[in-house]
Formats: structure tokens, sequence, C-alpha cells
């Protein structure tokens, strides 16, 4: 658990501890617990190793108990046991922007309100504008709230579905007689907002794989439990689907799991043009079952070429595999370098030697320090003068290092009005600069626009991070005119980050491959905090080959050249 994860704990604590009218003080003490630990300079794990976790403003003996709980078993206690307290809907109405425990907690007594869906039928029956200090705007709020929440909400992003789909396939792999397992569906595909996660098994006796599935402590509800398929509820809420299938099946499965659904489609009208039939068992000749080994085979029997599951969406790759023009996708091992982590120089866990040095043990070329810029008060953000200094540290790095490259760089924020929050002088001295919006998210799409096309004006800037500003499932993208971004970066000849922090995949697919159409330079970035955060690269990779991208279009899979 970081500190985020902790701090989010507290303030779900706080908020449920409101939603029951508990004292104010014990709901303060949470909410500054939780700005305490966000606020954090270190690790939580090096304080609480340290003895020093009570060090932090308003971090006492109990808070500082419950932190050794989240630490080691990801909750705790007093909040597993409150949380049986009240009702299972309120968390997700909780969730409802706009909707505090307190007036949760009147819509629960006086009209009987439990969960979203009390919410929406409340609010279709218009009960809400007759409680006192209610009325129809508020009624109106909660409505847009609401359907805003459902929006989100209706796909599982990514960021939830992959970590918990990679923890079931560990599951179903030691299940009995379990020979291999995989992930399938959208999830595979690397689709940003998945409706439910699909595995594969092949087991001697597939049933009891089935049965022992949907027997397993994860399980909160079976749907259905045939031959071939257990679909179940997890305890999450979210469905999965596991096909399990006998010995030589599994390539046939996992590509039919995989679909997507339309790109199945195509392949199976393209195998009855050839005289073949292919389904989820394989791919026939009349009675003649034709040898598929591998995913590879199928194609092969289909006479294309092999197709990466992140193409599998039927826009375009079959069009492509005809005619022998599928593009070369980047591969983990095409990146030299990462050209944003940040250090506890802003609001990074480690110092510039230890990301120099995880980076180097990633058998990487090259590596960008850019911490925030100035004005962004809360992570520390640096200003010209720590930058001069901390360009002393990379320097001795680079002294002791000279086979590897550490650059000086730095996250500068986007003001307003698209000028940026450190002078050209101080930017000119730099390696790498990326520009990137951080407040004022709510701006019209023409003043957002502009702020992005200004900043690549700037000829210091090298990079737009996180060019949307999206977080998937809880923020939207800013109103931005993508077609005019993209224009502006390739008219300036500034790369476009796709940053690779799961719960972001900013630029998304779409807009990746806009940018690959109009020859505008890709940057994976990592954005790591700290070191694990530097593994983020892989899903950064997976999303690229979603959207195109080979190495031509990335920058970062080219040696590093000051230009
Ligand atoms: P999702 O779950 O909405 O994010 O998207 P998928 O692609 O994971 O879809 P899902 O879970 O409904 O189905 C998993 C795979 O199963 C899908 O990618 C292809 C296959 N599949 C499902 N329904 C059909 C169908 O009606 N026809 C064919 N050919 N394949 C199907
Ligand atoms: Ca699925
Ligand atoms: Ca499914
Ligand atoms: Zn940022």
């Amino acid at each position: 658990m970081d500190r985020q994860q902790v701090a989010e704990a507290f303030e779900e604590m706080a908020d449920l501890l409101e939603f029951r009218g508990e004292e104010p003080f014990k709901v303060r003490a949470y909410r500054r617990g939780a700005e305490a630990v966000r606020r954090s300079p270190e690790e939580l794990a090096v304080l609480r190793g340290e003895g020093r976790l009570h060090e932090l403003p308003g971090i006492g003996k109990a808070l500082e108990e419950k932190i050794g709980e989240l630490l080691d078993r990801g909750t705790f206690r007093a909040l597993e046991e409150l949380k049986r307290s009240v009702p299972a809907g309120m968390e997700e109405l909780l969730a409802v922007p706009g909707l505090g425990p307190k007036t949760a907690a009147r819509l629960y007594r006086e009209l009987g309100i439990k969960d979203r869906a009390g919410l929406a039928a409340a609010l279709e029956q218009k009960r809400l504008r007759d409680l006192p200090g209610m009325g129809e705007r508020r009624e109106q709020q909660l409505r847009e709230a609401l359907a805003a929440r459902e929006r989100l909400t209706s796909r599982h992003p990514l960021s939830e579905t992959l970590p918990l789909a990679e923890a079931l396939v560990e599951e179903v792999r030691r299940l009995p007689g379990v020979r291999q397992v995989a992930v399938a569906g959208s999830i595979r595909r690397f689709r940003d907002t998945t409706g439910d996660i699909d595995l594969v098994a092949e087991a001697a006796d597939p049933e009891a794989v089935g049965r022992a599935f949907a027997a397993s402590g994860r399980v909160s509800r079976v749907l259905a439990l045939g031959e071939v398929r257990a679909r179940v509820i997890l305890a999450e809420g979210i469905q999965a689907d596991l096909w399990a299938v006998a010995p030589g099946g599994f390539p046939a499965a996992l590509h039919h799991a995989t679909g997507s659904k339309n790109h199945s489609v195509r392949l199976r009208s393209l195998a009855r043009q050839l005289g073949l039939t292919l389904n989820e068992y394989g791919i026939f000749r009349g009675e003649e079952s034709l040898a598929v080994r591998s995913e590879e085979d199928i194609y092969r029997h289909l006479g294309l070429p092999f197709i990466p599951p992140e193409l599998r969406e039927d826009s375009g790759e079959i069009e492509a595999a005809l005619a022998g023009q599928l593009p070369e996708l980047l591969n983990p091992a095409d990146i030299l370098g990462d050209l944003h982590v940040h250090t506890d120089w802003s609001d990074g866990q480690r110092s510039v030697d230890e990301m120099a040095a995880a980076a180097r043990e990633l058998g990487y070329r090259y590596l960008a320090i850019c911490d925030h810029s100035r004005s962004l008060g809360v992570a520390h953000g640096l200003d010209g003068e720590r930058l001069a200094r901390q360009r002393e540290e990379i320097a001795a790095v680079n002294a002791a290092h000279p086979e590897f490259r550490l650059l000086a760089g730095v996250e500068v924020d986007i003001r307003m009005d698209g000028s940026l929050d450190l002078p050209d002088a101080v930017l000119a001295q730099l390696d790498f600069v990326t520009a990137s919006i951080h407040a004022g998210l709510g701006a019209d799409r023409a003043i957002q626009t502009r702020r992005l096309v200004r900043a690549m004006e700037n000829p210091h800037v090298d990079a737009i991070g996180h060019p949307t500003g999206r977080i998937l499932g809880r923020r939207e993208p800013y109103e931005l005119d993508l077609e005019e971004v993209v224009a502006a970066a390739a008219r300036t000849g500034t790369a476009l980050e796709l940053n690779a922090q799961l719960s972001r995949l900013d630029l998304s697919t779409e807009h990746l491959r806009l940018a690959r159409e109009r020859g505008v330079q890709v940057v994976v970035n990592s954005d790591a905090h700290g070191v694990e955060g530097l593994r983020n690269m892989v899903f950064g990779v997976r999303s690229a080959r979603r959207g195109w991208l080979g190495r031509a279009q990335v920058r970062n899979a080219r040696p590093w050249t000051a230009d």
C-alpha cells in the first residue's frame, strides 16, 4: 500500500463515521491522518521501520497501529467492522460526487435510501426536493452527479481489472489438474476499460476446474456453471468468466475468448471463403481438424500473418494483414530509456542516484529526471535555484557512470494562459522539458487547447505530459481539441507523452493512432514516483501497440540525442 491508498482508507473511515453520526473529533482525526499521510515526505514503510510514524502531524498511537495494519494486510479491523455496520451500498453512494456523508445519512434515515439504485429511484420520483434544505436545484445536481458516476463505472478501468485478473490466474494455476491458464478478453487486448475478466484454462478434467473456480473464496455469486464455462461475480462486484478446456484445446479457446467479437466474426467469414470452419474448438475442413498448436497456426491456416491481441479490434488490422502491411509493433526490449520520472526533490520517494541505479538495472541507456516545477506547492516544486543544485547531483551520477546518460529535466507546469512556470533561461539549461497541466482542469475547450498549443510553441518544450489529464474511472479528460493539439505537435516538433501509469494510459488508443497518422512522435514514460513505478513502462508499451506504434514513432525507442 502506498501513501495514497492509506490516505484513501482513512478518508473512507472518516466518511463512514460521519455517516453514522459519530463524534466529530473522531471524524476529524481520520481526515487529519489522511492529510498527514498524503503529505508525508517519506515512505510509510520506512517511517514505520524506524518507529517514526508518530512524527507525522496528527498521527498518534491509534493511527500508527492502523497504518501498520494497512501496510501488512491492506485494511484495518476498525474499518472492516464499521463497513459491516452500514448498509452494503453505502460505499458506492458516498462515491457520488457532491453527496457527503451527512446528506447520505439523512437520505437513509428519512427516505430509506441505502444505495445508488435507491437514490436514482428517489430522484426519479422527485422525493428529495421536499426535504428541508434540498430543493429542485440540489435534486438536479445530484441527478447529474449520479449520471456521471454511472457512466464512469459501468465498465471497469483496466487499472482495477488487470491486477485482479493476474491474481485470479495465479489462483486458477494452483487448482488441481490445471496445465496452463491465461487472461483473455479485452484485458488481453489491453483495452483501457473492461466489461469483465475472461480467463482460459487447460486441464484434464475441465469441468472440475470450473467447479473449483466457482467455489473459490473470491466468488460472491455464481451466475452459470456449464461444461466449458463458469461465470461468476467476484467479491469486488466484477464478473469473471472462466473457459476451461481439455488438453489440446487451449490455443483455439484462448483465441476465441480473446476476441474481439468483431475480429473473430471477420476471421470466421474469411475461413468460410476458404472452405474452412473456425470456432472456439479449432479450425476444420469438413470433419478434419487442422492442427492448432498455437494462435499463430490459426492465422497461418487462414493465410495471414499473426495478428497480436492488441490489434484485434477489426479496426483495419485484417485489411493490413491481408495486404502484408501489418505494422511492426513496439516491444518492451525496444525501450532504451525513460524520459519522465520523479525523485525526492519533489513528490517522488527515491533519490536521483537510486532512480538512476534502478534504470541501469532495467538495462536503460538513459533516464530523464523530470521533477515538478515550483507552482505545484504540494509536491515541493523546484525553482531555478533548486534545479541548478539538482543538476550537480545529476552530473555526479554521469561522471561515475559514463556508459549511462542521466538527463536533467523538469515537468514544468503550464499556467492558465499557456505560459510556463519557469523562465526560458532556466528551461534552456535542461536536457528534456515535459510540460503538463495540473491545475485549471475544468477550463473550457478553447482555453485548454490554446494552453497546450502555446506551451508547445515554446522552443524549450520537448514533450507534453499526460496530454488529456484523464484518470480512468475517476476523472474525464479535459475538454480538448485533440486534432488541433496533434497538429501543433507536428508543426512544432513536440512529442506527446503516452503516460504509462495504469490509471492514466494517456494518450488513449484513438489519440495514439491519430498521432501516428500525423507523424507526431510519442514518448512512452513511466512517470515513476519510486523504483517500482519504473515498471509501468510495460503498460505503456502495450498501450502503444494498441495505437499501432512501432520503434519509428517512439522517441525513447531511439538512442538519446539532444534534438
Ligand atoms: P468486454 O468484456 O466488454 O470488455 O469485452 P470482451 O471483448 O472481453 O467481451 P466479452 O467478455 O463479452 O467476451 C469475451 C470474448 O468472447 C470476446 O472478445 C469474443 C468472445 N465472444 C463473446 N461473445 C461472442 C459472440 O457472440 N460471437 C463471437 N464470435 N465471439 C464472442
Ligand atoms: Ca471481457
Ligand atoms: Ca466475458
Ligand atoms: Zn504530471
